[in-house]
Protein backbone atom coordinates (compact mmCIF):
# COMPACT_ATOMS: atom_id res chain seq x y z
CA UNK A 1 0.00 0.00 0.00
CA UNK A 2 1.19 3.10 -1.11
CA UNK A 3 0.55 7.02 -0.95
CA UNK A 4 0.73 7.17 -4.85
CA UNK A 5 -1.26 3.67 -5.75
CA UNK A 6 -3.35 3.77 -9.17
CA UNK A 7 -1.43 7.06 -9.95
CA UNK A 8 0.43 7.79 -13.69
CA UNK A 9 3.18 10.27 -13.19
CA UNK A 10 5.50 11.92 -15.86
CA UNK A 11 8.89 12.93 -14.83
CA UNK A 12 10.93 14.96 -16.72
CA UNK A 13 14.81 16.24 -15.56
CA UNK A 14 16.83 12.67 -15.17
CA UNK A 15 20.16 13.06 -16.31
CA UNK A 16 22.16 10.65 -13.91
CA UNK A 17 21.28 9.09 -10.98
CA UNK A 18 22.72 11.79 -8.83
CA UNK A 19 19.44 13.48 -10.69
CA UNK A 20 16.68 15.12 -8.24
CA UNK A 21 14.24 14.11 -10.80
CA UNK A 22 15.55 10.54 -10.35
CA UNK A 23 15.01 11.19 -6.38
CA UNK A 24 11.78 12.12 -7.17
CA UNK A 25 11.32 8.77 -9.68
CA UNK A 26 12.06 6.87 -7.65
CA UNK A 27 10.03 8.06 -3.92
CA UNK A 28 6.90 8.08 -6.87
CA UNK A 29 7.52 4.62 -7.46
CA UNK A 30 7.80 3.09 -4.43
CA UNK A 31 4.79 4.90 -3.29
CA UNK A 32 2.62 2.85 -6.26
CA UNK A 33 3.33 5.76 -9.08
CA UNK A 34 3.89 4.30 -12.54
CA UNK A 35 6.26 6.12 -13.80
CA UNK A 36 7.49 7.63 -17.11
CA UNK A 37 10.79 9.12 -18.06
CA UNK A 38 11.84 11.93 -20.39
CA UNK A 39 15.26 12.31 -21.49
CA UNK A 40 16.50 15.53 -23.23
CA UNK A 41 18.71 14.13 -26.12
CA UNK A 42 19.89 11.11 -27.78
CA UNK A 43 23.21 11.35 -25.33
CA UNK A 44 21.24 10.37 -22.25
CA UNK A 45 18.65 8.12 -23.77
CA UNK A 46 20.02 4.78 -22.57
CA UNK A 47 20.87 6.22 -19.00
CA UNK A 48 17.31 7.04 -18.75
CA UNK A 49 15.72 4.11 -20.39
CA UNK A 50 18.32 1.84 -17.52
CA UNK A 51 16.64 4.42 -14.61
CA UNK A 52 13.05 3.51 -16.25
CA UNK A 53 13.54 -0.62 -16.11
CA UNK A 54 14.71 -0.04 -12.06
CA UNK A 55 11.50 1.72 -11.90
CA UNK A 56 8.49 -0.32 -13.10
CA UNK A 57 9.97 -0.48 -16.94
CA UNK A 58 7.26 2.68 -17.83
CA UNK A 59 7.74 4.13 -21.14
CA UNK A 60 10.76 6.71 -22.29
CA UNK A 61 10.38 9.73 -25.00
CA UNK A 62 12.65 12.47 -25.74
CA UNK A 63 11.62 16.19 -24.79
CA UNK A 64 13.88 18.98 -25.51
CA UNK A 65 11.54 21.56 -23.69
CA UNK A 66 12.98 24.59 -26.31
CA UNK A 67 10.97 22.56 -28.31
CA UNK A 68 7.34 23.09 -29.10
CA UNK A 69 7.19 19.93 -31.78
CA UNK A 70 9.02 17.97 -28.86
CA UNK A 71 6.51 18.82 -26.29
CA UNK A 72 3.62 17.85 -28.44
CA UNK A 73 4.92 14.85 -29.56
CA UNK A 74 6.05 13.86 -26.09
CA UNK A 75 2.44 13.87 -25.60
CA UNK A 76 0.99 12.19 -28.04
CA UNK A 77 3.38 9.19 -27.50
CA UNK A 78 2.59 9.51 -23.94
CA UNK A 79 -1.15 9.09 -25.11
CA UNK A 80 -0.73 6.17 -26.38
CA UNK A 81 0.57 4.34 -23.25
CA UNK A 82 -1.68 6.02 -20.89
CA UNK A 83 -5.00 7.24 -21.13
CA UNK A 84 -4.20 10.35 -18.06
CA UNK A 85 -1.98 11.53 -16.30
CA UNK A 86 -2.10 12.33 -12.43
CA UNK A 87 1.58 13.72 -11.89
CA UNK A 88 3.94 15.99 -13.98
CA UNK A 89 7.41 16.29 -12.11
CA UNK A 90 9.74 19.30 -13.94
CA UNK A 91 12.78 19.46 -12.88
CA UNK A 92 14.66 21.17 -15.73
CA UNK A 93 16.49 24.35 -15.57
CA UNK A 94 19.64 25.78 -17.29
CA UNK A 95 21.55 29.31 -17.88
CA UNK A 96 24.78 29.76 -20.13
CA UNK A 97 27.61 28.15 -17.19
CA UNK A 98 29.80 31.57 -17.59
CA UNK A 99 26.54 33.88 -16.95
CA UNK A 100 26.66 31.54 -13.41
CA UNK A 101 29.97 33.50 -12.11
CA UNK A 102 31.06 36.53 -10.65
CA UNK A 103 29.38 39.77 -11.62
CA UNK A 104 25.49 39.41 -11.87
CA UNK A 105 25.11 42.85 -13.95
CA UNK A 106 28.54 42.57 -16.26
CA UNK A 107 27.95 39.12 -17.25
CA UNK A 108 24.13 38.37 -17.81
CA UNK A 109 23.21 39.01 -21.36
CA UNK A 110 19.90 39.36 -23.04
CA UNK A 111 19.98 36.20 -24.54
CA UNK A 112 21.23 34.64 -21.63
CA UNK A 113 18.14 35.55 -19.66
CA UNK A 114 16.24 34.71 -22.38
CA UNK A 115 17.20 31.07 -22.69
CA UNK A 116 17.06 30.94 -18.91
CA UNK A 117 13.44 31.92 -18.53
CA UNK A 118 12.80 29.72 -21.52
CA UNK A 119 13.87 26.46 -20.22
CA UNK A 120 13.82 27.14 -16.41
CA UNK A 121 10.68 28.48 -16.05
CA UNK A 122 8.28 29.12 -19.80
CA UNK A 123 8.81 25.80 -19.72
CA UNK A 124 6.75 24.75 -16.54
CA UNK A 125 3.58 26.67 -18.00
CA UNK A 126 4.11 24.99 -21.45
CA UNK A 127 4.35 21.59 -19.85
CA UNK A 128 1.33 22.23 -17.98
CA UNK A 129 -0.75 23.32 -21.44
CA UNK A 130 0.31 20.05 -23.12
CA UNK A 131 -0.96 18.14 -20.22
CA UNK A 132 -3.87 19.57 -19.12
CA UNK A 133 -6.24 17.40 -21.41
CA UNK A 134 -4.91 13.83 -19.94
CA UNK A 135 -5.14 15.81 -16.42
CA UNK A 136 -8.98 16.38 -16.33
CA UNK A 137 -11.09 15.05 -13.43
CA UNK A 138 -8.52 12.98 -11.28
CA UNK A 139 -7.58 15.50 -9.18
CA UNK A 140 -3.88 16.03 -10.61
CA UNK A 141 -1.01 17.38 -9.44
CA UNK A 142 2.29 19.40 -10.86
CA UNK A 143 5.18 20.10 -9.13
CA UNK A 144 8.49 21.96 -10.17
CA UNK A 145 11.95 22.12 -8.46
CA UNK A 146 12.86 25.30 -7.18
CA UNK A 147 16.23 27.28 -5.18
CA UNK A 148 16.71 29.70 -2.77
CA UNK A 149 18.40 31.84 -5.05
CA UNK A 150 15.06 32.90 -6.67
CA UNK A 151 13.94 34.12 -3.61
CA UNK A 152 17.38 35.76 -2.11
CA UNK A 153 20.51 36.85 -3.91
CA UNK A 154 22.76 34.17 -3.86
CA UNK A 155 26.38 34.76 -5.19
CA UNK A 156 27.16 33.27 -8.65
CA UNK A 157 23.70 32.29 -9.04
CA UNK A 158 22.78 35.24 -10.99
CA UNK A 159 20.63 34.88 -14.36
CA UNK A 160 19.08 31.74 -12.54
CA UNK A 161 17.44 34.20 -9.51
CA UNK A 162 15.03 35.68 -11.77
CA UNK A 163 14.26 32.52 -13.42
CA UNK A 164 13.44 30.73 -10.51
CA UNK A 165 11.22 33.50 -9.26
CA UNK A 166 9.61 33.60 -12.40
CA UNK A 167 8.96 30.20 -12.49
CA UNK A 168 7.61 30.39 -8.61
CA UNK A 169 5.30 33.09 -9.47
CA UNK A 170 4.09 30.72 -12.29
CA UNK A 171 3.69 28.21 -9.80
CA UNK A 172 1.13 30.81 -7.96
CA UNK A 173 -0.79 31.93 -11.23
CA UNK A 174 -0.88 27.91 -12.72
CA UNK A 175 -2.84 26.97 -9.07
CA UNK A 176 -5.13 30.35 -9.39
CA UNK A 177 -5.75 28.97 -13.16
CA UNK A 178 -5.74 25.03 -12.84
CA UNK A 179 -7.19 24.90 -9.91
CA UNK A 180 -11.56 24.99 -10.35
CA UNK A 181 -10.00 21.64 -12.46
CA UNK A 182 -8.89 20.21 -8.96
CA UNK A 183 -5.37 20.31 -10.60
CA UNK A 184 -2.50 21.25 -7.83
CA UNK A 185 0.79 23.15 -8.50
CA UNK A 186 3.45 22.96 -5.86
CA UNK A 187 6.86 23.63 -5.77
CA UNK A 188 9.87 22.06 -3.81
CA UNK A 189 12.83 24.39 -3.21
CA UNK A 190 15.67 22.16 -2.41
CA UNK A 191 18.79 22.85 -0.22
CA UNK A 192 22.08 22.37 -2.90
CA UNK A 193 22.75 19.13 -3.82
CA UNK A 194 26.11 17.81 -6.18
CA UNK A 195 24.15 16.87 -9.62
CA UNK A 196 25.19 17.22 -12.98
CA UNK A 197 23.72 20.97 -12.87
CA UNK A 198 26.17 21.80 -9.87
CA UNK A 199 28.93 20.21 -11.16
CA UNK A 200 31.34 22.91 -12.49
CA UNK A 201 30.26 25.38 -10.71
CA UNK A 202 33.21 27.17 -8.73
CA UNK A 203 33.65 26.30 -5.41
CA UNK A 204 30.18 23.88 -5.17
CA UNK A 205 31.72 22.15 -1.92
CA UNK A 206 32.47 25.02 0.03
CA UNK A 207 29.00 26.09 -0.85
CA UNK A 208 27.89 22.43 0.45
CA UNK A 209 29.71 22.70 3.64
CA UNK A 210 28.30 26.40 4.84
CA UNK A 211 24.91 25.14 4.02
CA UNK A 212 25.64 22.07 6.42
CA UNK A 213 26.96 24.13 9.02
CA UNK A 214 24.48 26.88 8.66
CA UNK A 215 21.15 24.52 8.21
CA UNK A 216 19.18 23.72 11.56
CA UNK A 217 19.81 20.24 10.82
CA UNK A 218 23.38 20.25 10.10
CA UNK A 219 23.98 18.32 7.11
CA UNK A 220 23.01 18.80 3.72
CA UNK A 221 19.57 17.10 2.05
CA UNK A 222 19.32 14.22 0.03
CA UNK A 223 17.63 13.09 -3.37
CA UNK A 224 15.44 10.67 -1.38
CA UNK A 225 14.55 13.14 0.74
CA UNK A 226 13.67 15.87 -2.09
CA UNK A 227 11.94 13.00 -3.23
CA UNK A 228 9.42 11.56 -0.44
CA UNK A 229 8.10 15.70 0.04
CA UNK A 230 7.48 15.49 -4.11
CA UNK A 231 5.40 12.30 -3.29
CA UNK A 232 3.33 13.75 -0.29
CA UNK A 233 2.77 16.83 -2.30
CA UNK A 234 1.64 14.54 -5.91
CA UNK A 235 -0.06 12.32 -2.92
CA UNK A 236 -3.60 12.82 -2.24
CA UNK A 237 -2.46 13.53 1.54
CA UNK A 238 -1.43 16.81 -0.02
CA UNK A 239 -5.25 17.76 -1.24
CA UNK A 240 -5.53 20.91 0.10
CA UNK A 241 -1.82 22.17 -0.60
CA UNK A 242 -1.84 24.29 -3.73
CA UNK A 243 0.04 27.54 -5.09
CA UNK A 244 2.62 25.93 -1.98
CA UNK A 245 6.67 26.25 -2.24
CA UNK A 246 7.79 23.76 -0.07
CA UNK A 247 11.00 24.35 1.40
CA UNK A 248 13.48 21.25 1.28
CA UNK A 249 16.75 22.11 2.63
CA UNK A 250 17.45 21.37 6.36
CA UNK A 251 16.04 24.38 7.15
CA UNK A 252 18.38 26.65 6.14
CA UNK A 253 16.12 28.99 4.43
CA UNK A 254 14.56 29.39 8.34
CA UNK A 255 17.70 31.03 9.51
CA UNK A 256 20.06 34.15 9.30
CA UNK A 257 23.69 34.91 10.37
CA UNK A 258 24.80 31.32 9.31
CA UNK A 259 23.95 29.67 12.57
CA UNK A 260 26.29 29.21 15.28
CA UNK A 261 29.01 27.09 13.44
CA UNK A 262 29.50 28.51 9.53
CA UNK A 263 31.72 30.09 8.55
P1 LIG B 1 20.49 17.65 -13.27
O1 LIG B 1 21.60 18.13 -14.11
O2 LIG B 1 20.54 16.26 -12.80
O3 LIG B 1 19.10 17.92 -13.97
C1 LIG B 1 18.87 19.04 -14.80
C2 LIG B 1 18.03 18.50 -15.92
O4 LIG B 1 17.62 19.55 -16.80
C3 LIG B 1 18.80 17.49 -16.79
O5 LIG B 1 18.10 16.27 -16.79
C4 LIG B 1 18.78 18.11 -18.16
O6 LIG B 1 18.68 17.14 -19.18
C5 LIG B 1 17.55 18.96 -18.06
N1 LIG B 1 17.48 20.00 -19.10
C6 LIG B 1 18.27 21.09 -19.28
N2 LIG B 1 17.91 21.75 -20.40
C7 LIG B 1 16.85 21.07 -20.92
C8 LIG B 1 16.04 21.23 -22.08
N3 LIG B 1 16.23 22.23 -22.95
N4 LIG B 1 15.03 20.34 -22.30
C9 LIG B 1 14.82 19.31 -21.44
N5 LIG B 1 15.57 19.10 -20.34
C10 LIG B 1 16.58 19.97 -20.09
O7 LIG B 1 20.43 18.68 -12.03
P2 LIG B 1 19.38 18.87 -10.84
O8 LIG B 1 20.14 19.63 -9.82
O9 LIG B 1 18.77 17.57 -10.51
O10 LIG B 1 18.30 19.86 -11.47
C11 LIG B 1 16.91 19.60 -11.48
C12 LIG B 1 16.14 20.83 -11.02
O11 LIG B 1 16.39 21.04 -9.65
C13 LIG B 1 16.51 22.12 -11.74
O12 LIG B 1 15.34 22.90 -11.96
C14 LIG B 1 17.38 22.82 -10.70
O13 LIG B 1 17.35 24.22 -10.88
C15 LIG B 1 16.67 22.39 -9.44
N6 LIG B 1 17.43 22.55 -8.20
C16 LIG B 1 18.69 22.03 -8.08
C17 LIG B 1 19.38 22.19 -6.89
C18 LIG B 1 20.80 21.65 -6.74
O14 LIG B 1 21.52 22.12 -5.86
N7 LIG B 1 21.23 20.69 -7.53
C19 LIG B 1 18.79 22.83 -5.80
C20 LIG B 1 17.49 23.34 -5.96
C21 LIG B 1 16.83 23.18 -7.16
O1 LIG C 1 19.48 25.47 -10.21
C1 LIG C 1 20.60 25.02 -9.98
C2 LIG C 1 21.52 24.68 -11.13
C3 LIG C 1 21.33 25.65 -12.23
C4 LIG C 1 22.22 25.52 -13.42
C5 LIG C 1 23.48 24.93 -13.41
C6 LIG C 1 24.22 24.90 -14.59
C7 LIG C 1 25.62 24.35 -14.65
C8 LIG C 1 25.96 23.88 -16.04
C9 LIG C 1 21.74 26.06 -14.58
N1 LIG C 1 22.45 26.06 -15.72
C10 LIG C 1 23.67 25.48 -15.73
N2 LIG C 1 24.37 25.53 -16.92
C11 LIG C 1 25.51 24.83 -17.10
O2 LIG C 1 26.15 24.93 -18.16
N3 LIG C 1 21.01 24.87 -8.68
C12 LIG C 1 20.11 25.30 -7.62
C13 LIG C 1 22.34 24.38 -8.29
C14 LIG C 1 23.21 25.57 -8.11
O3 LIG C 1 23.80 26.18 -9.15
C15 LIG C 1 24.48 27.28 -8.67
C16 LIG C 1 24.31 27.36 -7.28
C17 LIG C 1 23.48 26.27 -6.92
C18 LIG C 1 22.97 25.94 -5.56
C19 LIG C 1 25.23 28.23 -9.35
C20 LIG C 1 25.85 29.26 -8.62
C21 LIG C 1 25.66 29.35 -7.25
C22 LIG C 1 24.89 28.40 -6.56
Amino acid sequence: MGILDGKKALVTGVASNRSIAWGIAQALYSQGAEVALTYQNDKLKSRVQQCAEACGNGPTMPLDVTSGEDIANAFAELGKHWDGLDILVHAVGFAPREELEGSFVDNTTRDGWSLSQDISAYSFAALAKAARPMMQGRNASLLTLTYLGGERAVPNYNVMGPAKAALEASVRYMAQDLGAEGIRVNGISAGPVRTLAASGIGDFRRMLDYNAAAAPLKRNIGIDEIGNAGAFLASDLASGITGEILHVDCGFHAIALGGNEAG
